[in-house]
Parts: structure tokens; sequence; C-alpha cells
């Protein structure tokens, strides 16, 4: 999940020095060293790329912008005339900059750190285009049980791009990927399957024949025991787990990633641990990566997550 951001003192002269949100997101040195900040402070196995899920409907051509206190502003696409009208983001400057900050990431990460890259799954992010901003997702929602072709258009082309995004990513030195579907939990089963497990399953088998050896999770979020279904995809490597759910309802074989609620890191040090101490006794830890069910929040103390941190690391041996 979210590492960098907001909590951080740190992040926030960096934010301040370079603008806006995406003028962050788009300068490969500025976002290599905020990707890299928490594992100053943190013992991290792994780094997430700083950059956003919004960032592939920018590439696409949509105007996107991040307005302060507010979230994300897209231009609106609710037709077919203009879900013809979006691009390719393979070689764009958006593409290629999150790509220069994944190489400037790597060179200075340690070899025992992973570089995760990521992208939005498709329904999340057409929620998004769709709205023209963060919203209750009715109208994206109801463009998928209309099944209105320019809505299916628009999954078929973020499919594709999504694909090109991580591929290039990967090739960049990213060394897995992870597919956030943050709302993929407020579609019914049958919606569920046609515009958020397809898609999936679509993305990771491709990936998966192009980048056989590279893993992938899927954090479909608030899927609850379907998130088993996701996890046999083809290429699927991990699943996220959103903090709803006890991750030992799933698949004894299934790897694992996520569940700590972020609320708990706002209670303290002492309930933040024996949160952590709680979820990771529940499954073995062989098949657990361990992570948060959703963002850090802002304001959370700094020094809570080194806690949590130095008691994963204890459980760990
Ligand atoms: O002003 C700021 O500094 C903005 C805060 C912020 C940050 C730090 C946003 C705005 N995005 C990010 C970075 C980000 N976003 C990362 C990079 C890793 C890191 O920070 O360490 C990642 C992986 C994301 C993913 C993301 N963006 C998701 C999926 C995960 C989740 O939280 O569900 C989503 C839904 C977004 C959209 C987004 N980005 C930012 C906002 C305010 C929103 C809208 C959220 C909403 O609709 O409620």
């Amino acid at each position: 999940m979210r590492q960098a951001g907001r909590y951080l003192p740190e992040y926030r002269l960096v934010r301040e020095k370079a603008g806006s949100f995406l003028d962050l997101c788009y300068n490969p040195e500025l976002s290599c060293e905020v990707t890299l900040q928490p594992l100053r402070r943190y013992d991290l196995d792994a780094a997430i790329l700083f950059a956003d899920i919004l960032v592939v409907p920018d590439a696409m051509g949509v105007d996107v912008s991040f307005v302060e206190g507010e979230g994300p502003v897209l231009g609106t696409v609710r037709n077919m005339t203009e879900v013809s009208g979006l691009g390719e983001v393979r070689g764009t400057r958006e593409t290629n900059s999150v790509c220069e900050t994944i190489k400037n990431v790597r060179s200075r990460l340690k070899e025992s750190q992973a570089l995760i890259g990521f992208c939005g799954a498709p329904w999340t992010v057409a929620s998004y285009m769709v709205a023209g901003g963060s919203s209750d997702r009715v109208l994206a929602r109801v463009a998928a049980y209309r099944r209105e072709t320019w809505f299916l258009k628009l999954i078929e082309r973020l499919v594709v791009e999504s694909v090109e995004y991580l591929s290039a990513q990967i090739d960049a030195g990213a060394e897995a990927v992870q597919i956030f579907d943050s709302w993929a939990g407020d579609l019914i089963s049958t919606e569920r399957e046609e515009f958020v497990v397809a898609p999936i399953k679509k993305i990771s088998s491709e990936l998966y024949r192009r980048h056989p050896n590279v893993p992938i999770i899927a954090f479909a979020r608030g899927l609850g025991v379907d998130h088993g279904v996701v996890g046999r995809l083809e290429g699927v490597s991990g699943i996220g787990i959103e903090t709803e759910l006890d991750m030992a309802v799933l698949p004894e074989d299934m790897v694992v990633q996520g569940n700590l609620d972020p609320v708990a890191l706002l209670a303290g040090s002492d309930v933040a641990v024996r949160e952590t101490s709680r979820i990771c006794n529940r499954i073995s830890p062989g098949r657990h990566i361990f992570n948060l069910g959703h963002g850090i929040r802002v304001g959370t103390d700094p020094d809570v997550i080194s806690a949590v941190v130095d008691g994963v690391r204890a459980l760990d041996g």
C-alpha cells in the first residue's frame, strides 16, 4: 500500500518543492527520492514506486489534476467519441518519466530490496474517468449494468494500456507489479466477474506471457472470500487483502498481502503492534507479505510504523 505520502514530514518538504502532486510524479529525481524515503526510515523488504493509478488516463490524454484538499479531477469519458479519442501510453512523457523514476530507484536500492511497480485495474480507473474524479461510482456502475458499448470499449482499452504500462515498468526495472482494484467491492457478483475478474485476468495472463518471472499481486479490494478466485488467475502470484477480511478463510496455498487496518496505526504503538501480531499469527509466514489493507492515513505517527516494522521482524525471527 502507500508507504510515502503526507504522514511523512520529509515527503511534505519534497512535495512543496515539486509544485503539484503530478509534477512530483513526473519528476524522476524527486519521485525517486520520495520512493526511497520510507526505506531510509524503516527496515522494509520492498519499495513501492511513487506514482498514481491516474497516470494511465493522464498518459492516454485525459486532463488529470489533483486539487488540494479535494482529490483528483479528470476530464470525463462518457461516450464512444471520447473513448475513441484516447491515446496509447507507450512513449508518452508520463510513462517515460515513471520509467525513469524506476531506473533511478533500482540503481539506488540494495540488491536485497525489491521494487514494486503498479497500476490501477480497469474497473477502478474507469470509475474515475467516467465520474471525472472521486465519487460513489454510480455513473460507472450504471454504464456497467447497461453494458454500454462505449463502457465495454473503455474497459478493453484500459486492459491493453495497463499491460503496456506495466510491461514498460518491468522493462525499466520493476521486479513485481501490483494491480489495484480499489473499488472492486462496489459490484455485485455477476458484474464483478465481467468488470473486475475478467479484466485482471486479461492483464495478468498477458503479462505472464511476456514476463513469466515477474510476480503479480492483484488487490481487488472488498472481494472477501472471492479473493480466492482472483488468486487462481493465470499469472497472479499473490492477492492483496482489505482490512475487513480474516485472511485465514483464504485457501492455504495462496500468498496474501495486506490486512492491517490503517486506523489501528492511529490508535498508538501498543494497539498497532498488537494488531500486527494478531494478523501475523493468522497465517504462516511463508505465504504472508505483511502490509496494510489500505493506504496510510495523514496524521499517522511515523514512530508507530517503526514499532510495527520492528514487531514484524521480531515475529519473523
Ligand atoms: O497531495 C498528495 O501528496 C497526494 C496524496 C497521494 C499520494 C501520496 C495520492 C493522491 N496518491 C499518492 C501516491 C500513490 N497512490 C501511490 C504511491 C505509493 C506511495 O505513496 O508510497 C500509490 C500506490 C497510489 C495508488 C492509488 N491512487 C490508489 C489505489 C490504492 C488505494 O489507496 O486505494 C487510488 C484509488 C489512487 C487515487 C488517488 N490518489 C490520490 C488521491 C487523493 C486519490 C483518490 C482516492 C479516492 O478516490 O478516495
